[in-house]
């Protein structure tokens, strides 16, 4: 999987929404009501990180969960493979 370039992650992100690139790595932060339904979102995102065995690294407090996208099988650097999984994050979104 190779990496892509800066302009064709920015072209990529238009597709989306609130997602942006830093660091190698796109990112999204999501608040739910309360920590339930953060919970109930990252086991629907974890069950499809796992059908596209690629995976998040995120971060949750109570209702807020922070995602970033990286491949670390291209150098830790962004690949198609984080779009379609940020894709799929954001349709777990109830
Ligand atoms: N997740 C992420 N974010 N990047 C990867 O390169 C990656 C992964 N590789 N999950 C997967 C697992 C790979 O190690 C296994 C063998 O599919």
């Amino acid at each position: 999987m190779k990496a892509l370039s800066a302009e064709e992650i920015q072209a990529k992100l238009k597709e989306l929404d609130g997602w942006s690139f830093s660091g190698d790595k796109i990112h999204k932060d999501f608040v739910f009501d309360n920590f339930k339904e953060a919970l109930a979102f990252m086991v629907k995102v974890g069950f499809e990180a796992e059908a596209q065995a690629h995976h998040p690294e995120w971060f949750n407090v109570y209702n807020k969960v922070s995602i970033s996208l990286s491949t670390h099988d291209a150098g830790g650097k962004v690949t198609e493979k984080d779009f379609k999984l940020a894709k799929a994050v954001d349709k777990a979104v109830s």
